[in-house]
């Protein structure tokens, strides 16, 4: 069968080798951080200067020279551009370096580090300094009220009409160094596979949901995505 339509899902695994440290290893980014006092909603509510600081420290790091896309982000952004068919990518990451190794079909469906969201109105900031909750807010003249642009646990995944749609219409899923812990994420394998399309995992190790996808590739992202991407370059 013809391929005509990719959805590709990232996970932490894609960043590591850039410098970003993933979720659950054992020296991963909550091992100094209960989950639980930063990434959800009461958290914010009951300590938001604990939680500007978390993002704080993680858009500096973001930002600084030594944090840069790496192979895996280069070759999936060869694979939109010179794949025939549809090439579409969701990140659960909220960092921003599959865009600027020059991936444009993309949704951040956990949001985004470099965005902060007003909580009266909706709209979105671009921000790379250090935020503080006392920074007032440009639409609602404000403080308090601006958060990271971030999903945390018990709210809503960004884009997930237009998720499903797609899910619901392609050939291959490809799901890359994600963990398989996170749902809705982890589910999307399921739904890929009941559309009747190839399911492939490509990680460091096998997932907790490996035994749902058809198939699987493990070593470095930077390593196994490269092939793999080359591999189907090399069939259109
Ligand atoms: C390498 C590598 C290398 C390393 N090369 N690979 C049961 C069913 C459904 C839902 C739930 C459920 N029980 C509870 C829930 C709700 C909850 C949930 O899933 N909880 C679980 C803990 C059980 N989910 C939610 O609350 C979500 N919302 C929701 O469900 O809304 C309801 C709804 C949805 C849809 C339709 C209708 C209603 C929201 C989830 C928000 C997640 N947010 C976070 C934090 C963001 C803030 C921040 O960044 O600070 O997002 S959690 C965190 O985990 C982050 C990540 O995006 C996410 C996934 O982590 P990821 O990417 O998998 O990282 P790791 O560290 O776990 O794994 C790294 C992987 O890389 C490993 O496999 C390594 O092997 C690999 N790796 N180096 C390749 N070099």
């Amino acid at each position: 069968m013809a391929i005509e339509s990719i959805v590709i899902l990232t996970g932490a695994g894609v960043s590591a080798e850039s410098g970003i440290r993933t979720f659950r290893a054992t020296d991963g980014l909550w091992e100094d951080h209960k989950i639980e006092d930063v990434a959800t909603p009461e958290a914010f509510d009951r300590n938001p200067r604990l939680v500007h600081s978390f993002y704080n420290e993680r858009r500096k790091q973001l930002l600084s020279a030594e944090v840069r896309p790496n192979p895996a982000h280069h070759a999936l952004a060869k694979l939109e551009k010179e794949f025939p068919g549809k090439v579409l990518l969701i990140t659960q990451n909220i960092d921003n370096l599959h865009e600027r190794a020059g991936s444009n079909n993309l949704i951040h469906m956990h949001g985004e580090l470099l965005n902060l969201r007003c909580r009266e109105s909706g709209v979105i900031y671009r921000v790379e300094e250090e935020t503080q909750p006392e920074d007032l807010c440009q639409c609602c003249g404000s403080s308090g009220n601006l958060r990271p642009d971030i999903v945390w646990f018990g709210e809503l995944p960004m884009s997930m009409e237009r998720i499903y749609t797609e899910l619901e219409q392609c050939d291959l899923f490809i799901s890359i160094g994600t963990s398989g812990n996170v749902y809705p994420a982890a589910g999307f394998v399921e739904i890929a596979n009941d559309t009747g399309a190839l399911t492939v995992e490509l990680n460091l190790e096998p997932s907790k949901v490996k035994s749902a996808f058809h198939q699987g590739f493990y070593g470095p992202a930077s390593e196994v995505v490269t092939e793999f991407v080359a591999d189907i370059l090399k069939q259109v």
